[in-house]
């Protein structure tokens, strides 16, 4: 598919290239990947955060993923060797409110950028859907999304929240934001987008998710 809209982007601003190139890829992957989330979904359960295993102490348990993504140190390790698209997520019902959500994040995204190609990227996100069924069997039905950030070797953008120091230490951020639910699920989903083309040249660690019933972060 890439070679539909190639020629157009070319035309356009960089960044929104870069952009529309990453959506139409997520909208392809999500429609593509089908089944597969609906085998692959984990609902987690409510507690005092709702994100399960959001420490990575447990490898990837209680997360789902696809291509390249791995655990390593108690963190989760997305790259960019196997597909255009890796990413982590997991769905936990939360119900309706303000939620904060947290997590520390270390990119070591490529600022290779090849004639014809964009940088690769990273995104933050988070879904809401009523029907996980609807979800997981016709992917790109959601209720609604927010992003909480993206990213590329140039620095972070769209930030839907608040990035700081990390206590990880060097190298690592600290992403924290507030969101309203008013469905019955969430859904947090981390991706890798190898927008470059040059396989194994990115990667992103991602530590310490929660999800926390309140408003202040
Ligand atoms: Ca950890
Ligand atoms: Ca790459």
């Amino acid at each position: 598919m890439w070679e539909l809209f190639l020629p157009v982007l070319v035309f356009l601003n960089e960044k929104e290239s870069n952009k529309i190139l990453a959506v139409e890829a997520k909208e392809a992957c999500v429609r593509r990947l089908g089944l597969a989330w609906a085998l692959a979904l984990f609902v987690g359960a409510t507690s005092a955060s709702a994100i399960l295993n959001g420490d990575f102490t447990s490898a990837l348990i209680h997360w789902k993923t696809a291509w390249h993504v791995t655990s390593a140190g108690g963190e989760a390790v997305l790259a960019d060797t196997q597909d255009v698209h890796a990413f982590v997520f997991q769905a936990d019902e939360v119900g309706a409110g303000q939620f904060t959500i947290e997590f520390d994040f270390r990119s070591a995204l490529s600022v290779e950028v090849p004639d014809g190609a964009f940088n690769d990227s990273f995104y933050a996100s988070v879904y809401y859907v009523d029907t996980l069924s609807d979800f997981i069997t016709e992917n790109d039905k959601f209720d609604a999304s927010q992003g909480l950030f993206d990213c590329d070797a140039n620095g972070n953008f769209n930030i839907n929240g608040t990035i700081g120091d990390s206590p990880k230490g060097a190298g690592w951020s600290h992403f924290s934001g507030t969101f309203n639910n008013s469905h019955t699920y969430v859904i947090v989903i981390f991706e890798l987008y190898d927008l470059n083309f040059v396989a194994g040249d990115s990667a992103v660690r991602v530590d310490n998710v929660a999800v926390t019933a309140g408003g202040t972060p």
